[in-house]
């Protein structure tokens, strides 16, 4: 919610007023005090509990889009939250309808996703009864909310949806849940229309999102990048939900510090720059790897030691990062020999996974801005050339790269399609090929497994909000619906779900809410038949054992299963195949031209693996690259 959402006094003088309204029922209050939160639109899957606001919807000037699954609503609320910054809002009927909301709850906790949960709730008086659809949502929620709400009592309905709104946009954002039984949905009452400063005067106890950096702090970290010789910028999702890009990338300049991001962090530091190192961790960029925690001899056991050939980051400035473990692997080994300094908004990130020698709360921007301004008022500036020659013999050294693998013939699912002098396509180029035709311009989001990490490699990105994928939860299904949420934020961008076969068919459904709701999103589906990514555990770790990580029909592996084009034309959604090289940027282009949404369905062989890939708990110096 924004602070001027929220009816404000012009006159400076008085103090502003809450307003008491006309009698009305709980659903039509419930509804104008999201209209008075800024709602432009709102994923809503109706049912028993939650019809009355549906009614009430129907007079409002919000927008409400009926998605054809809960999740696909869910992820859709969070996709547009992702591309806005504002909070995403989903609505499902009380039981089934609300625990298919759960997921999406869950990934916006991980993800620190403004999301506004509402759920319809049985009667008051059945509550604890074993009503029908009854489930306990507070309770189902609790430990993968930001807050959550009961409304027991009607007159309680505008503080609590403009409070929803301010926790979940505010400091570190996260979901919130609304659950509205359905009695107070019928009751009656004259609503009291509380201002900003009744919210803000309400919730004592939260005082993060106005918490800035303290003084002698930043100084700090200036004498530690003096004293520094090998610094590297850390950063994460808090660059971009604090608005901090700009900021970040005159500190990095000014300072000559190389940036890497985490997933979360991408776009908040254009890739395209020469102090850029991509993202790092399991599947990131080697060169950021070894800037962080230093170069070592590859071992194939990690009971070998590990050989030190060339020393990390002596510095490691972690910006609005959770040192997540998909970053840094073994905790201990992680910038093992560095001074880590980091800033958050929420404390309790503060040496949960890493110790910082130098913890820091507060508002990213902010601390950057005066962080800005004490670097420009240094006499002496240091420029780091040996650590950047260094950087740049690991950049010549690992770029992200692929190479025809020679195995393309183990897929069944190619064979029907070989032909003499014809080139099957590898996902990495068809990424690279997107990021081409749309000069690096169009939002990306994605599913989960390899086709998602490809997508976070191949294409370059540039600006914060560019990139939307699961990242914390990694949640498969996410990609189709978050770029229909994200293309209702963002008409004026191309937005293009990067997705994978498995992950595309768990929210397939969607398409109907594409169609039918004239939303313009693109997917690409990166078909290789398979559960891609576990395959490639299944090589690294089983012998290549397939444990039910096939998605065609074992029955007929020599046809691709199922037909997208059939399954789209049934959507009446445009849909096309493409398998040889030769055709793939025409059929680009193609998707790209469209006005309405439009999948391509592009086969590819299942037996490439994503590299770089340090396995989960081990080092760098396990890293396969
Ligand atoms: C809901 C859910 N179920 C299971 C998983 C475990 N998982 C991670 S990646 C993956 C394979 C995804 O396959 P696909 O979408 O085809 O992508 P690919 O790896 O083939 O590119 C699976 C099953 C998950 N992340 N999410
Ligand atoms: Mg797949």
């Amino acid at each position: 919610m924004s602070k001027t959402a929220i009816k404000k006094t012009t006159k400076k003088a008085a103090a502003p007023k809450s307003e008491v309204g006309k009698a009305m029922f709980g659903r039509d209050i419930f509804v104008e005090a999201l209209e008075r939160a800024g709602v432009e639109v709102i994923f809503a899957y109706p049912g028993g509990a939650s019809m009355e606001i549906h009614q009430s919807l129907t007079k409002s000037k919000i927008r409400t889009i009926l998605p054809r699954h809960e999740q696909g609503g869910s992820f859709a609320a969070e996709g547009y939250a992702r591309a806005t910054g504002k909070a995403g809002v989903c609505m499902g009927t009380s039981g089934p309808g609300a625990t298919n909301l759960v997921t999406a709850i869950a990934d916006a906790y991980l993800d620190s996703c403004p999301l506004v949960a509402i759920t319809g709730q049985v009667a008051q008086s059945m509550i604890g009864r074993g009503a029908f659809q009854e489930t306990d949502m507070v309770g189902v929620t609790m430990p993968i909310v930001k807050h959550s709400y009961l409304i027991t009592d009607i007159n309680d309905i505008p503080r609590i949806v403009a409070e929803a709104f301010y926790l979940a946009e505010s400091g570190r954002p996260g979901p919130v849940v609304i659950d509205f039984p359905k009695n107070v949905q019928q009751q009656k009452a004259q609503p009291k229309w509380p201002v900003f400063a009744d919210i803000k005067a309400g919730l004592r106890g939260y005082t993060q999102p106005d918490h800035r950096a303290d003084d002698l702090a930043l100084n700090e970290i200036i004498g530690l990048i003096e004293k520094a010789e090998r610094p590297v910028l850390y950063c994460g999702g808090g660059i971009i939900t604090s608005g901090a890009a700009e900021e970040l990338k005159k500190f990095a300049e000014a300072t000559n510090i190389p940036v890497t991001t985490t997933l979360m962090g991408i776009g908040g530091f254009p890739e395209t720059h020469p102090l850029s190192m991509r993202w790092l961790g399991m599947h990131g960029y080697a060169p950021a790897n070894w800037a962080v925690s230093g170069e070592f001899k590859q071992r194939k056991d990690p009971s070998e030691p590990m050989v030190k050939l060339k020393d990390g980051a002596d510095l490691l400035l972690a910006f609005g990062v959770r040192f997540d473990d998909r970053v840094t692997g073994k905790f201990e080994e992680f910038c093992k020999n560095g001074t880590i300094v980091h800033i958050d908004i929420d404390p309790s990130e503060h040496n949960k996974n890493k110790k910082a020698q130098l913890a820091i709360v507060g508002d990213l921007r902010d601390a950057l801005k005066r962080l800005n301004a004490l670097v420009a008022k240094r006499t002496t500036a240091k420029k780091f050339p040996a650590w950047h020659a260094q950087i740049t013999e690991w950049k010549t050294k690992a770029p992200f790269r692929f190479t025809n693998p020679g195995q393309i013939i183990d897929s069944d699912h190619l064979k029907p399609y070989n032909k003499p002098g014809e080139e099957y396509i590898l996902p990495q180029m068809v990424i690279d090929e997107l990021y081409n035709l749309t000069k690096g311009d169009a939002i990306i989001t994605t599913g989960v497994g390899q086709h998602q990490m490809f997508a976070g490699q191949w294409y370059k990105y540039k600006f914060p909000r560019q990139f939307i994928t699961s990242a914390g939860l990694g949640s498969m299904g996410y990609g189709f619906p978050a770029a229909l949420g994200a293309k209702v934020a963002r008409p004026d961008k191309q937005v293009v779900d990067i997705d994978g076969d498995g992950s595309f068919l768990m929210n397939v459904q969607e398409l109907a809410t594409a169609k039918v709701e004239h939303i313009a999103a693109k997917a690409i589906i990166l078909n290789n038949q398979h559960l891609g990514m576990v395959v490639q555990w299944e090589d690294n770790f089983f012998g290549g054992n397939r444990g039910h990580t096939y998605l065609g029909d074992p029955s007929d592996r020599q046809h691709v299963y199922p037909d997208y084009v059939k399954v789209c034309t049934s959507f009446d959604v445009p849909c096309e195949r493409v398998v040889y090289r030769k055709d793939l940027r025409a059929a680009l282009e193609r998707m790209l031209a469209s006005e309405t949404a439009y999948v391509l369905d592009v086969v590819t062989p299942y037996t490439e693996h994503v590299l770089p890939f340090i396995p989960a708990g081990r080092t760098v110096a396990d890293m396969i690259w």
